[in-house]
């Protein structure tokens, strides 16, 4: 059984990955990770001395007051009457990003969301100044303005101050001008938010990697650069990761049309990660025996695998882990590889329902994937052993990119 022990080999490249990023990134920051710290120690109380538990949860900036008339407000869908040439730019607008800008552009940057977690999420209770703290990294290539800002201000607007210590955005070599000193310009108004970029195409693994050897938090949370984080999202992964600090936690994840920028999250039970045996990812109800041996429904479900975008991990466990495969390009492959990881070096891999972060899933791949099968490949040599032969025998393209691995 292949067991954890690529976890020095994997520990070895990061040390090295690390010792290099310092001189390999031009970095901006505009903000300390002591504001937190700060704040932690002076627990805020209210007139009478009690612990005031809203000013415990403020978040790092506030919402703008709502305006209900505002294009796709509270996650509702966007449907424009356009005239010919604004329909000519919509489409031009979904062609270079596969999703649509043109709408996404027209919605705030701020707006709220419907209430979608199981009700009984709002009963539970934290104890905030006890949580550990997080980092939030987000690595991006090419993405729109309008996604990857809304993404920076969902988080910025539903996390508490007091948990995250920054968002670390990552630029894997876009080379889009928007993302260049525009980008720069407005994060540097925004607290908390750092951005490093790579100055070479590293593909998403080593990019969040680069993210990751900077943060200054307790736990690591990895989002896509085009979410909307739902009210209460972080607190129910941190608490987790408190209570077991071998979970990795993912978030349930709601889907936002490409098109309308519909929220279509759902408050029933989530469903879980499997996968098939092209390495596949897939989803699935929960089985009988795992919902018997929850007690709640606000209880954590287990899951084989995950989708690989959005999970929060204990930074020294990730540590523990080895990381992730450094050897993965571009897109695919790591999230099973990582889920396979976790389970066979003895931590859990689970989703909190009481956590639900929405994601812009694209009309179809933005950009060129055929490192996917090369990544799977590895994914199959490291971490299952004879049952590696189903997969080549399900995909017997995978033996050929095998031999040039
Ligand atoms: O070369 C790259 N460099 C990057 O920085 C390629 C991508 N990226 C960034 C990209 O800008 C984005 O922020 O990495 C992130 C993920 O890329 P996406 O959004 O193109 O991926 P996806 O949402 O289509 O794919 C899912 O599977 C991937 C497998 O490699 C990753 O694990 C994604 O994070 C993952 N996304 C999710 O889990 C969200 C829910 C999707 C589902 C189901
Ligand atoms: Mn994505």
């Amino acid at each position: 059984m292949a067991m954890c022990g690529r976890r020095n080999r994997s520990k070895f490249i990061l040390s090295i990955l690390g010792a290099f990023v310092l001189g390999y990134l031009v970095f901006y920051r505009n903000s300390q990770s002591d504001v937190a710290q700060a704040s932690r120690r002076e627990a805020p109380v209210d007139l009478h001395g009690n612990e005031n538990v809203e000013l415990l949860k403020k978040p790092v900036y506030e919402k703008p007051a709502l305006d209900v008339n505002a294009l796709g407000e509270l996650g509702r869908a966007v449907k424009l009457d356009l005239t010919e040439e604004e329909r000519r730019k919509e489409e031009e607008s979904i062609k270079k990003h596969q999703i649509n800008t043109y709408v996404s552009d027209r919605i705030s940057l701020h707006r709220r969301l419907p209430e979608r977690w199981n009700p009984l999420c709002r009963d539970l209770k934290y104890d905030y100044r006890s949580l550990p703290t997080t980092s939030v990294v987000i690595a991006f290539y090419n993405e729109a303005w309008s996604t990857l800002l809304r993404t920076v201000h969902s988080v910025l607007e539903t996390s508490p101050d007091l948990l995250l210590n920054e968002i670390i955005l990552v630029d894997d070599y876009s080379d889009r001008d928007h993302l260049k000193e525009p980008l720069e310009n407005y994060i540097a108004n925004l607290k908390k938010v750092r951005l490093i970029r790579a100055r070479k195409r590293e593909g998403l693994v080593r990019a969040r990697l680069l993210g990751a050897s900077i943060a200054t938090g307790d736990v690591l949370t990895f989002l896509d650069c085009h979410c909307e984080c739902h009210e209460g999202w972080l607190e129910p992964l941190l608490q987790r990761i408190k209570d077991e600090p071998s979970a990795v936690v993912c978030p349930v994840i709601d889907v936002i049309d490409w098109n309308t920028f519909q929220f279509l999250g759902n408050p029933g039970e989530p469903q879980i990660g499997g996968f098939d045996w092209r390495l596949v990812f897939t989803w699935h109800t929960i089985p009988e025996h795992e919902q018997k041996r929850r007690s709640s429904a606000t209880d954590v479900v287990r899951s084989p695998t995950m989708a690989g975008g959005l999970f929060a991990v204990n930074k020294k466990y990730f540590l523990y882990l080895g990381t992730y495969d450094t050897g993965m390009e571009v897109w695919g492959g790591e999230n099973l590889e990582f889920s396979f990881r976790i389970w066979q070096c003895g931590g859990s891999l689970e989703i909190h329902p009481c956590s639900h972060v929405g994601h812009v899933f694209p009309k179809k791949a933005p950009y060129s994937r055929s490192k996917a099968l090369a990544n799977s490949v590895r994914a199959a040599e490291v971490w299952m052993d004879e049952y590696k032969e189903v997969y080549y025998h399900r995909s017997p393209h995978a033996r050929l990119v095998r031999l040039l691995l």
